[in-house]
């Protein structure tokens, strides 16, 4: 009769992992760095094969990219979502297609939480709150009144969690404390959109003396706004300074901080590339992996509040950023 021959499997050419991966954009520092780290993560001699697409900052260009992955038949989708919401239908078609899909940085806001694998990212909305708490104990500990607060909310991105989490934030802070929050407007986590948008502030405003940026290049560029403007930034706001408070904590973030200019700058990690392996690594071997995966991070000061020397060497011990020469020369004494 006929014989059956047992299906013992086709080995693979090689173990190479397949992995598309769908990127906002490059709109900031931070998404250079963490675009950096999922590119050397993801490397040839690492074993795998990425298929990188930036989208430009435009949902549409990452559905595109998503449904390009998936008839590629890749083994992952890496998705960094530019906003939270519209993803619902395109995760469907990973998921019949059977690929897992692992969020990256930002969230995404679906009616069935088994549309993706997995998510790796920080907390927005505390660190919006770590930020209002800080402004609250700066400003007490100066004996400023909250009703001379007159806030600015320089926005990201809107509907980004990043964007949605600082906001709220901020906004609970108004609440608590009283401040003014005199307008809020986005940036789209740009340095020229940031600089456009603090120029437009000051001719409508005299009286603003908080810039609450909701990333580093927003504020590098309201930064040069309020110089161009004939404004000291800085956090004497008793006297007249107006205080530049940012996220992100890049290098040149916290070159600007250690020089006064941002006065408090809230870490957010981008270094994705090594957990998000560490993600696939464990669904490789069957594991069950958490759904989300928050990143610790720190605050990051230069006031008479915070030493900032051991601030800058916890961020040293970390290990996880390059340091800037002014930095260095900090640490070194
Ligand atoms: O803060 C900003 C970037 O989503 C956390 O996106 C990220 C944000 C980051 O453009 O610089």
């Amino acid at each position: 009769g006929m014989s059956v021959v047992p299906a013992v499997g086709v080995a693979a050419a090689d173990d190479t992992i397949t992995v598309g991966f769908s990127q906002v954009g490059a709109e900031s520092d931070w998404r250079t760095a963490n675009t950096e780290s999922m590119k050397s993560t993801f490397s040839e001699e690492n074993g795998y094969e990425l298929i990188f697409d930036d989208a430009q900052q435009k949902q549409e260009n990452q559905l595109t990219a998503i449904r390009n992955f998936i008839q590629q038949e890749v083994d992952y989708i890496l998705l960094a979502p530019v906003t939270e919401t519209g993803w619902d239908t395109v995760l469907q078609e990973a998921k019949d297609a059977d690929i897992p899909v692992i969020i990256v940085d930002r969230m995404v806001d679906v009616s069935d939480d088994s549309l993706y694998t997995t998510w790796i990212g920080t907390d927005s909305l505390l660190e919006g709150r770590k930020a209002a708490e800080w402004l609250n104990a700066y400003t007490t500990a100066k004996g400023i009144d909250a009703k001379d607060v007159n806030i600015v909310d320089i926005q990201g991105t809107i509907g980004s969690t990043a964007q949605i989490g600082r906001s709220k934030g901020l906004e609970e802070g108004v609440d608590n404390y009283g401040w003014n929050l005199l307008a809020q407007q986005s940036g789209e986590f740009t340095q020229a959109k940031g600089q456009e948008v603090m120029e437009s502030m000051l001719k409508q405003y005299d009286n603003i003396n908080v810039v609450y940026c909701e990333n580093d290049n927003e504020a590098f560029g309201a930064i040069d706004a309020i110089e161009a403007a004939g404004k000291t930034v800085g956090s004497d706001i008793a006297n007249g300074e107006i205080m530049v408070m940012s996220f992100d904590t890049t290098n040149a973030g916290l070159t600007d901080t250690l020089a006064g200019k941002i006065a408090c700058d809230v870490e957010c990690n981008p270094l994705h590339g090594p957990r998000a392996e560490e993600l696939i690594k464990a669904l490789e071997a069957g594991e069950e992996v958490e759904k989300l995966n928050y990143v610790d991070e720190e605050i990051f000061a230069t006031d008479d509040t915070v030493d900032k020397v051991k601030a800058v060497n916890s961020l040293d011990e970390e290990g996880e950023y390059d340091v800037t020469p002014i930095t260095q020369e900090i640490i070194d004494g």
